[in-house]
């Protein structure tokens, strides 16, 4: 079922359950090829997050920045292909929650392990902000901080659970956000782990 949060948030519950056990199948073939690693922030910290990416742009983080890239710095190589399916559904999710036409060119995936978090943060490095983000959950369940425009607003707090699938767009596009330590448990396609997908137009 679709539940509109707020005028550019949309929850589609278990929209990706349908298609779980191919996104990991998937996800193990991407990892092959750009492995997941901690990216190392800007002020020096490595990320309890381990990400990776795939699509023509992939996200990434060093001591001089956040930005997209064509190329893997693990690898020197570019970064694996998004899946035809996997730009289908996020273009589906986009479409369902009122942004027709969204290609994605960026898939961002997140892996965290418990005790993982993700502090308050805004997305701003794409280059536009009219695109909205998709983002997929998978495995374990998390809890999710959605803020306001400014980092002082107060959070609202939302479950997304495996196979859940949440769209932002317009006014939301730009809040601040974040996860809150992973709580330990044993999913059974993921084990120990939530995976997030956020399909992005990075370029
Ligand atoms: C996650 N990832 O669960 C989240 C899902 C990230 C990140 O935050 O940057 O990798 S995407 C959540 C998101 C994106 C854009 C806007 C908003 C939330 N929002 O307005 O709340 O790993
Ligand atoms: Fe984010």
């Amino acid at each position: 079922c679709t539940e509109r949060l707020t005028p550019g948030t949309v929850l589609l519950h278990g929209m990706a359950l349908p298609l779980a056990a191919q996104l990991l199948a998937d996800i193990t073939a991407i990892a092959a090829a750009a492995p997941f690693r901690h990216m190392i922030t800007p002020g020096g910290y490595r990320m309890g997050v381990a990400t990776t990416s795939c699509g023509e742009l992939g996200w990434m983080s060093d001591q001089h920045g956040y930005r997209y890239s064509r190329i893997d710095p693990g690898s020197g190589q570019p970064w694996p292909a998004m899946p035809a399916s996997w730009r289908t559904l996020a273009g589906d999710a986009a479409a369902r929650a009122g942004f027709a036409g969204f290609v994605a060119d960026a898939c961002l995936i997140n892996r965290y392990e418990p005790g993982c978090k993700l502090s308050l943060h805004q997305d701003k490095d794409e280059r536009d902000f009219a695109a909205p983000i998709v983002s997929v959950s998978l495995g374990l369940p998390a809890v999710f901080q959605l803020g306001g425009l400014r980092r002082s607003a107060r959070c609202a707090t939302l479950q997304l659970r495996h196979g859940d699938i949440l769209v932002w767009g317009g006014p939301d596009r730009l809040r601040y956000h974040g996860v809150l330590p992973l709580a330990g448990g044993e999913h059974p396609l993921l084990g120990a782990c939530r995976i997030n997908l956020t399909f992005r137009r990075a370029g």
